[in-house]
């Protein structure tokens, strides 16, 4: 291999100029006269693409020769972010990168603006696959991600009027540097068509779907670098491509447009993201979508075994496993099944031994209406095979479950696979738990009612294969990269191994007690808090006294995640301005972001309230110096970044029982934001590490909201609290809709309606008690700061880092693999 000659490429300034003017002049043909800012940032991207991939091309190397076990992380959503400063804090290249620029005249900062936001991603789900990727890179373990190359990722936010507007994100449109296409692992992946019976060249029965309408997988893969190890794992992107065969039929009866017109169907698999992230999508694309991720990546896989172990699978679950991103890929358990008996001619006990240990499944959320069921008739449609294999797994299952509850029909109805009625369903996430060895959930409080509610009877049945694996966030992207500033005083104080120990953190609590190193913390603060902002003046054209509390609720907007708490709140504030009720006055600063589906009419119509809030507000002179609203638009990866350094009081407010974990929590945590929030999710774990007394708590518990429900009167509790009586009086009189009438109808009547899932009303009081105790505490600003201190430094536990050494320890068992130099 000549190639393995070539020496390393270097790694100072000089050699990022010359690699950065080589790309830029003969890659890509630009000189000084250029105005287009894209080609500075791609020259730079592809500069560092060639360091990344010598040490990418050694780390696949490292694994095959290990022959060692492998996990593939199944998620149809991987929110990565921009790639750039990763690449460079990963590599080690920050300095160089910024003074090689800097001799040709150029500003690195800049350049990394230019970087588009792949927004790969709904939220949360999807956002924690990409930390769990950084994880296992610096953790240098062999785990590679599957997902879609979706053409168009999560819709462009534009606020008008107050309201909602999506636009289309093309993201791809100037090429992806970061990409490598490989079209030599191209897989053929089939649809519709029907199944037959045929003898096998060993004279056996055997099954195989014919007449399919196939369409091509073609790879690409993103690098995915570890912190400073020569570890390169990958991010493996599928795309669908039609194949080049038309539809004789057509063809030869002169409809030549028509057939060549079918290919853009095949196409259309991985033109988008679905933009929902808590509701299912029921629509035949999407799960045209989820199979084609499932089976491309599983024939990669067994592609990979044979390549490197030939095909005997007796070792196959002992090498490999699936994790599977929610009940998204959960179809791969089937097609893991029909793969190893239809492809590879496995018995059923065989090919289900090693698929019931390989599988492993993540559930990430407790919504009834996010559990994914698929008409029984879809797939009949269009995964014919796929369903005749689901109904074999159920018929044994239901066997199990009859042997263990004899005569108890009424549960073989609730745990069957099939939800039978008019239109009989698969239940995707009881195929996901039937068919894997580990059903974990994502926060204490998440896997405890996972087993005493909605799986309540499979943990009967199989105890041993529940876990919990709290969720974290990696300190790389969400400490380092997004706040140099506090990295600088974290080094100083502490050293750096804190980057990839997080727990090393807490080495910082002594320091709470330094009134210097409290000033330094503040400063540090303080110019975060001017660069965001910086950011919101020239995004929103409203301007943030600096000084003032930054109270920061962003994430998706969701009935559940209660942003109408904290308007209702804002509501509350402003007419005690009006009232001259000022005196001990915290000035506030209250941002919200976030992206509603674009189909969910209620969580528009809280962003239009947010926003016809902060309107009166912030003209009205009597907040001046005192509150300020703002709505930032196009929440995503990015625009976190400023915001999280920035932020003095996070809101995680939902109503317990219904979060599933949080990650935004975690990363405003690290950066020395105190948290206000109810017990849920992983609140109670970041309350727990944090200590009460430096943490806002109110609300009800989950087990509260339960008991609550039958007997719930928010009419009483409106009748008999004035604060809340008058907040809900300025909205129904429309204090805030004065030119458009009616339009908050449906959010007062969601206020007083005995059957609110999300009891606003109920948690109302004690939230307004503990935003005062947020606020005088703010006042005493060294008490704050003090807490501010102890929030980051406690924070350590919620390091993905944490997260990924407990899948690997309890679920996927991985060794460590160094890639030799
Ligand atoms: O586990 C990651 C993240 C949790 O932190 C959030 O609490 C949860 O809402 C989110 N779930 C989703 C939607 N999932 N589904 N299906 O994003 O997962």
């Amino acid at each position: 291999n000549a190639h393995l000659d070539l020496p390393p490429l270097p790694m100072d300034a000089d050699g990022i100029a010359e690699g950065f003017s080589r790309y830029y002049a003969y890659t890509f043909g630009r000189d000084q006269d250029c105005q287009s800012a894209y080609y500075p940032y791609k020259a730079l991207a592809m500069t560092l693409r060639d360091r990344l991939m010598e040490r990418w091309n050694q780390t696949r190397r490292a694994y095959d020769d290990s022959k060692c076990k492998r996990t593939y992380y199944l998620s149809l959503e991987f929110l990565m972010g921009r790639a750039l400063s990763n690449a460079m804090l990963n590599l080690n290249l920050n300095q160089a990168a910024e003074q090689g620029l800097y001799q040709l005249g150029r500003v690195l900062e800049e350049i990394a603006s230019n970087e588009p936001d792949p927004g790969l991603g709904n939220g949360g789900l999807g956002r924690l696959a990409a930390c769990f990727l950084d994880s296992c890179a610096t953790l240098q373990l062999p785990v590679r991600g599957y997902g879609l190359r979706y053409e168009y990722g999560m819709f462009r936010q534009l606020i008008e009027k107050g309201a909602q507007i999506e636009e289309p994100d093309h993201w791809l449109r100037d090429g992806n540097p970061w990409e490598q296409e490989r079209p030599e692992f191209t897989q053929r992946i089939q649809f519709y068509g029907r199944t037959e019976s045929y003898k096998d060249h060993s004279g056996r029965l055997a099954i195989r779907w014919v007449d399919t309408h196939d369409v091509l997988a073609v790879p690409y893969d993103i690098p995915v670098p570890g912190y400073r190890n020569n570890t390169v794992n990958t991010l493996r992107l599928w795309k669908a491509a039609a194949t080049d065969e038309f539809d004789l039929g057509e063809f030869n009866a002169g409809s030549y447009p028509e057939s060549v017109a079918q290919k853009n169907d095949a196409e259309h698999i991985t033109m988008v993201l679905y933009p929902n992230d808590a509701s299912e999508n029921g629509k035949e694309l999407r799960l045209r979508q989820q199979f084609f991720l499932a089976s491309a990546s599983i024939k990669d896989v067994l592609r990979d075994w044979i390549r490197l172990h030939g095909r005997d699978f007796s070792q196959f679950a002992e090498l490999n496993s699936f994790q599977l991103n929610d009940t998204h890929p959960a179809v791969s358990v089937a097609e893991l099944m029909r793969q190893l008996i239809d492809e590879q001619h496995l018995e059923w006990d065989e090919a289900w031994a090693i698929t019931s240990h390989t599988m492993a499944y993540t559930n990430h959320t407790l919504l009834p209406e996010a559990l994914e069921r698929w008409p029984v008739r879809l797939f009949q449609l269009l995964l014919p095979r796929i369903l005749e294999i689901i109904y074999e797994i159920n018929a044994r299952f239901l066997d199990e479950v009859s042997q263990h509850w004899p005569g108890d029909t009424d549960r073989l109805r609730r745990m069957s696979l099939i939800e039978e009625g008019d239109d009989p369903q698969v239940r995707m996430a009881y195929l996901a738990i039937v068919g894997s060895y580990s059903i974990n959930g994502v926060a204490a409080l998440h896997s405890q009612l996972l087993v005493e509610g909605l799986f309540r009877d499979f943990h009967e049945l199989w105890p041993h294969k529940f876990n919990n694996k709290t969720n974290g966030v990696t300190p790389r992207r969400w400490l380092a990269q997004c706040n140099p500033g506090l990295r600088g005083l974290l080094d100083e104080t502490i050293g750096s191994d804190w980057v990839c120990n997080l727990d090393q953190l807490s080495r910082l609590a002594p320091h709470a007690d330094d009134a210097s190193f409290r000033e330094r913390w503040h400063a540090i603060k303080r110019e975060n808090k001017q660069r965001l902002a910086d950011q919101v003046a020239e995004i929103c054209r409203v301007d943030l006294p600096v000084d003032a509390m930054f109270d920061v609720q962003v994430k998706r907007i969701h009935e559940y995640k209660r942003q109408l708490l904290n308007i209702l709140h804002v509501i509350h504030l402003y007419s005690r301005i009006k009232q001259g009720d000022t005196q001990d006055w915290t000035p506030r600063c209250v941002l919200f972001g976030g992206k509603a589906a674009p189909g969910y009419v209620m969580a528009k119509q809280i962003i239009k309230l947010i926003n016809n809030v902060a309107k009166v507000v912030n003209k009205d002179p009597a907040t001046e110096g005192l509150l300020r609203v703002a709505f930032i638009p196009d929440y995503r990866v990015s625009l976190m970044e400023v915001i999280a350094p920035g932020t003095d009081l996070s809101e995680q407010i939902s109503t317990a029982g219904k979060e599933a974990s949080g990650t935004g929590n975690m990363k405003f945590m690290m950066n020395g934001a105190v948290t206000i929030g109810t017990l849920d999710g992983a609140n109670i774990e970041i309350r727990e590490q944090v200590g009460e007394e430096n943490f806002f708590l109110f609300g009800l518990t989950a087990a509260g909201v339960e008991s609550l429900r039958n007997h719930y009167d928010p009419n009483g509790i409106i009748a008999s609290d004035p604060t809340l009586r008058n907040v809900v009086t300025l909205l129904e009189c429309g204090h805030f809709n004065q030119f458009e009438p009616g339009i908050f109808d449906a959010i007062i009547h969601s206020i007083r309606n005995p059957h609110d899932p999300w009891m606003t009303a109920a948690d109302f009081a004690s939230y307004v008690e503990a935003q005062e105790q947020a606020a005088a505490t703010y006042r005493d600003r060294e008490r704050w700061l003090r807490m501010s201190i102890l929030n980051a430094a406690s924070s350590g536990y919620f390091s993905s880092d944490r997260t990924i050494a407990e899948y690997n320890q309890d679920i996927w068992h991985l060794p460590t693999i160094q890639p030799s130099r």
